[in-house]
């Protein structure tokens, strides 16, 4: 299968993940970056898991999330290269505008 590299960010790039991704932080135990979503209702949280699903696969890069009612915890992070891509920052940032649509 072919696979598009991702290299790890670099410690120049991690420190400026706060202002590439200022809603976003840093999973203190592992190589990861999360965010917790809140949304009115299950129904706009699933409607914003749909919209992200269908990228994700798309990209064959996936979130490792957790829903209840309205709220999503995500968590990214690359497992193939151990840690956090620019694969990962792109996602975060497709995840933001699909919160943003699905608020208005
Ligand atoms: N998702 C994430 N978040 N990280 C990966 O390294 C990854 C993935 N690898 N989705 C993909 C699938 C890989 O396992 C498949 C075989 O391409």
């Amino acid at each position: 299968m072919l696979r598009r590299f991702a290299s790890l960010l670099t410690k120049d790039q991690l420190a400026g993940l706060n202002s590439a991704l200022p809603s976003w932080s840093i999973v203190k135990d592992r190589p990861a970056i999360q965010k917790r979503f809140n949304f009115k209702d299950f129904n706009d949280a699933w409607e914003f898991m749909r919209l992200v699903a269908k990228v994700a696969d798309q990209q064959d890069h996936h979130p490792e999330w957790f829903n209840v009612y309205g709220r999503v915890d995500v968590t990214l992070s690359t497992h193939d290269a151990g840690g956090i891509t620019e694969k990962d920052v792109w996602l975060a940032q497709f995840m933001d505008k699909a919160e943003s649509l699905i608020k208005h």
